[in-house]
């Protein structure tokens, strides 16, 4: 397999230690955990998605494993900027903020409140069970487009987390790159549905969740080439990545830098096997495989 040479990466005006990044959703709900997940190997750490108000999220069961994966609906679920203080155990590391708002506004006195505590902001357009929030606007590249300029305004690096939920995720990614995005994120969760076939009834209490895990590492690789092409500014891949060699299959489709989410879930030491497997003193430079599978 191939190997790359290891060292600091800066992707999306973000400094990072390695290109391997915890996703937004898995473990990122306290300084405890982010700590953690930093010190088994992580190059930097997204949290999770925190918004303008306080909220419990959608009632359960919120979350289901699945073959092939997770189908989750958990809401949103956030302590809103209560969670500032949870920064505290990881202040000066690579820390990602992912908010979410209703509209520009919203996003941006979100994101203000992490100015100056964070390397940046993730930008999450894209959960696929919220009404009035992530993809339900995200899928509006106009909203894209002025959510991004208006959080851009702070000086601090911007990415945008995109839905795969669309017939053509480059508009939205475009969008993001004309308000101004330093990178964009591909993909959020699938809009998913399972029923028990006991009960009759959807499995989770929300009916409708998004789907994560190898399932959806296809949809990802697709998603990730497609913004390759149609954008100037960094791809950062997301979406059922599991080993050193999905790393890599995502690299050549375009990605920069990696984001790991539900496999931390079956294995915690995660980010220290991929970053042992991927790495090697006399790999190959990220450079060279990055988007080598375009023609
Ligand atoms: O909290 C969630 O239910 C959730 C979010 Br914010 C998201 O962005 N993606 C997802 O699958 N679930």
């Amino acid at each position: 397999m191939i190997r790359l040479n290891c060292g600091s990466v800066t992707v999306g005006g973000v400094r990072m230690d390695n290109h391997l990044i915890l996703a937004a959703g898995v473990l990122g709900t306290t300084g405890a955990s982010l700590a953690r997940i930093l010190s088994t190997g992580a190059g930097a750490v997204v949290t999770k998605s925190i918004g303008p108000f306080p909220h419990e999220g959608h009632p359960g069961p919120c979350f289901a494993e699945i073959n092939g994966g997770l189908i989750n609906a958990m809401g949103l679920p956030n302590p809103s900027k209560d969670f500032l203080t949870e920064l505290t155990p990881v202040s000066g590391k690579p820390v990602i903020a992912s908010v979410f708002g209703g509209n520009p506004a919203e996003f941006l006195e979100v994101a203000s409140w992490f100015s100056g505590r964070v390397s940046g902001i993730e930008l999450n357009l894209s959960c696929p069970h919220a009404e009035g929030y992530g993809a339900a606007i995200g899928n509006d590249p106009g909203m894209v487009e002025a959510c991004t300029k208006a959080v851009k305004s702070l000086g601090m690096p911007v990415w945008v987390k995109l839905t795969p939920n669309v017939t053509d995720i480059t508009e939205c990614g475009v969008a993001a790159e004309r308000g101004g995005a330093d990178g964009i994120v591909a993909i959020n969760t699938v809009k998913a549905m399972r029923i028990s076939t006991d009960l009759r009834r959807p499995v989770l209490g929300n009916r409708f969740g998004g789907l994560s895990g190898p399932a959806i590492f296809p949809i990802a690789v697709r998603c990730v080439y497609e913004l390759y092409e149609a954008c100037s500014i960094p791809v950062i891949g997301c979406g059922g990545v599991s080993s050193a060699h999905d790393v890599v299959e995502m690299m050549m489709a375009g990605a920069s830098a990696v984001q790991v989410g539900s496999a931390v879930i079956h294995d915690g030491d995660i980010f220290g096997s991929i970053r042992d497997a991927l790495y090697s003193p006399d790999g190959m430079r990220p450079e060279e495989i990055v988007g080598c599978a375009h023609g």
